[in-house]
């Protein structure tokens, strides 16, 4: 890292951070105060498909009290890819600096908040990031880390990313740099939406770092990944760099 960046975050920034759920109610009970013990500043943004075990019911209890949270609840489960582009409009129409994006069930843990935030000012995309020295993923059987990691690879392959990790999910972004993108037109519904970001962003000309994270298990709940989700994924994945309409900057005047 250059030696004359400047890693201080100005007290005016203003930073939101976004959890996309679908039936996280125990973790989101415990997640919430965990994030404000972490950055106790900052504004957090669920975003629920309906959730039938109550998750967004829960929030909305949470919303009348605290004007800093805040929620998005949309009608039945439609993928945590479009989840991602309402969590980015909410924070480009909000006038945010910083955009944090992490799972609701502890597999981001909250203590890596402050080393993503640590690194805003320096890039667009600080990546939470389990494959650089210090990284780690706890609790993954054999099956599941042959699968990220080829994902992960494909993903380099195919969209030509030089970072590691492109396909987690605890990232923190320059808002003023998803505005510059049309995310209404992406292409991934579900899982590879995390790589199309990274693909568009690094089209714009981002600058990205990654940091290292401790990846944790899901603490409640059930796994709402599987071997067809990842096989959709491959397929948008390859289909990336050759897509013949023009996504990736948001047409002048369009919000
Ligand atoms: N709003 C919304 N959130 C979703 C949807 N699918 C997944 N999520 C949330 O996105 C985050 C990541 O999903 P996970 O199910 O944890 O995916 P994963 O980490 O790959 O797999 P597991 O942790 O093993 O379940 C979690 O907070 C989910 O609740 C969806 O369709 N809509
Ligand atoms: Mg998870």
């Amino acid at each position: 890292m250059p030696a004359e960046l400047d890693t201080s975050i100005s007290k005016s920034d203003r930073i939101l951070v976004t959890i996309c759920t679908y039936n996280e109610r125990e973790n989101i009970e415990q997640l919430l105060p965990e994030i404000r013990r972490y950055v106790p500043l900052a504004e957090i943004l669920v975003v629920d498909d309906s959730s039938p075990d109550g998750t967004g019911d829960y929030v909305k209890v949470l919303t009348d009290q605290d004007s800093r949270i805040h929620l998005i609840s949309r009608e039945g489960k439609l993928g945590l890819g479009t989840a991602t582009v309402a969590a980015f409009e909410f924070g480009i129409a909000g006038g945010y600096d910083f955009l944090i994006n992490m799972d609701a069930d502890f597999s981001h843990p909250p203590r890596f908040l402050p080393d993503l935030i640590a690194q805003a000012p320096n890039y667009d995309v600080v990546i939470g990031s389990r494959y650089v020295p210090g990284g780690a993923i706890q609790g993954w059987g054999p099956k599941r880390h042959l699968m990220s990691r080829g994902i992960n690879l494909y993903a380099r392959l195919f969209l030509g990313l030089k970072t590691r990790d492109n396909s987690g999910s605890y990232r923190c972004y320059r808002v003023s740099q998803l505005a510059r993108v049309d995310w209404r037109q992406s292409r991934a519904r579900g899982y590879a939406f995390m790589e199309e970001i990274l693909f568009r962003l690094r089209r714009i000309g981002a600058t990205f770092t990654e940091v290292p994270i401790q990846f944790e298990e899901r603490r409640f709940g059930e796994t709402k990944i599987n071997w067809k989700e990842a096989v959709s994924a491959g397929w948008v994945i390859a289909r990336l760099p050759f897509e013949t309409s023009d996504a990736t900057h948001r047409p002048k005047g369009g919000g």
